[in-house]
């Protein structure tokens, strides 16, 4: 190859690489023209080969031939990225950017926790506290201080789930938010007006009302003169702050071992309106908790004086108090984190 020829064929490639680099769209047509051009079997390859057969004066000129063709390639080459940006040809030839982009969505607070703060604020408006306890218990205060020796029969009430810790049934998962009552009454004399939020544990067998996990909240005033009319007439107060007129409520007798008289209390089945369904095993009623006046023998065990102090306590279900509220008619509905159901509340 003469220099002439050698020129000649630079510039014919040159003059080919312009009309090509238009049709250049992506960055894998970018690599393609870089190939064609300036890759191992382009025209400037065959020319730098060329050069050592020519006339050792011709070789300058030559060279500088190659290096001006290359420069003039990589200079169309840049162009052309700078005007596709930087690959993104690429990348739109696959994402449509047309489309609306997915938000993430705010998260918010579960039924639950919100039914219990909603219940806080009530009881904080009628001058409670709130307290706390802890979820793993003691047999002394989820059975023994309230009343229930070992061995009395009143333990089958609550069917219970033991810790492997200490001496064997000495701790428990709480069976329920009373042994805060217990909690609260050793830390501080009277008057007591606090309500215990919490979650319980028992071996219950899951079904539309029950599980073995549930939330309580737990209610104990104590004070000179208090009488079962308070308790009814708290009971009452609540039930309309939280459930509007709409729905009815009573008081049936019961039986807690750590309340004398006890009652059961109970609102009107929200599925039934309580003609009788499946949900309230066909009473009309749906029951929220229990409660009654502080037994004597409670009062004793954490040093209060029975014959100055009276009072009363309650204990009622949250996950109950949704279900009646909102029309929930499976208690599993809270704990299967179907989002579906979640996000309506
Ligand atoms: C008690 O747990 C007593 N500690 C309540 C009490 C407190 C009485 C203070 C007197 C004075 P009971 O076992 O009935 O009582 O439970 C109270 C409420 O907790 C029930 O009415 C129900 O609403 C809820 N509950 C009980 N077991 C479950 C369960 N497995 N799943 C969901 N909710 C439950």
């Amino acid at each position: 190859m003469t220099l002439s020829e050698l020129t000649a064929l630079l510039d014919e490639e040159l003059a080919r690489a312009k009309e090509q680099i238009d049709k250049v769209e992506t960055a894998s047509d970018l690599e393609e023209f870089e190939r064609t051009f300036l890759g191992k079997r382009s025209a400037a390859t065959a020319a730098n080969q060329g050069i050592k057969d020519l006339a050792p004066d011709e070789r300058p000129k030559a060279g500088q031939a190659v290096s001006g063709y290359k420069a003039a390639v990589n200079e169309l080459i840049e162009a052309r990225k700078a005007a596709l940006g930087d690959g993104a040809g690429e990348v739109l030839d696959r994402l449509d950017l047309t489309l609306p982009g997915r938000g993430l969505g705010r998260g918010h607070l579960h039924l639950i926790t919100q039914v219990q703060q909603e219940l806080e604020e009530v009881f904080l408006g009628l001058g409670y506290e709130v307290a706390e306890g802890p979820e793993v218990e003691t047999d002394f205060y989820n059975f023994e201080a309230l009343n229930m020796p070992q061995a009395h029969p009143a333990r089958s009430m609550w069917d219970t789930l033991y810790v492997k810790l200490g001496r064997p049934e000495e701790v428990v998962l709480r069976t329920h938010t009373s042994p805060v009552q217990i909690r609260v009454m050793e830390s501080r004399q009277p008057p007591v007006y606090t309500v215990m939020p919490g979650r319980c544990y028992r071996r219950d067998t899951l079904d539309a009302r029950h599980s073995p996990v549930f939330h309580q909240i737990e209610g104990l005033v104590v004070d000179e003169g208090i009488t079962f009319g308070d308790l009814a007439g708290t009971i009452d107060a609540f039930t309309r702050a939280y459930f509007g007129p709409g729905h009815t409520s009573r008081l049936r007798p019961s039986y807690f071992p750590f309340t004398e008289p006890s009652a059961e209390f109970e609102v009107t089945c929200f599925v039934c309106d309580g003609a009788g369904c499946s949900v309230c095993s066909k009473t009309g009623w749906l029951e929220l908790g229990g409660c009654g006046m502080v037994d004597p023998n409670v009062f004793r065990a954490v040093g209060y004086d029975s014959e100055r102090y009276t009072g009363f306590a309650f204990g009622f279900g949250l996950e109950r108090m949704a279900m009646v509220r909102y029309g929930v008619e499976h208690i599993k509905s809270f704990f299967e984190n179907d989002i579906r159901f979640l996000k309506q509340f």
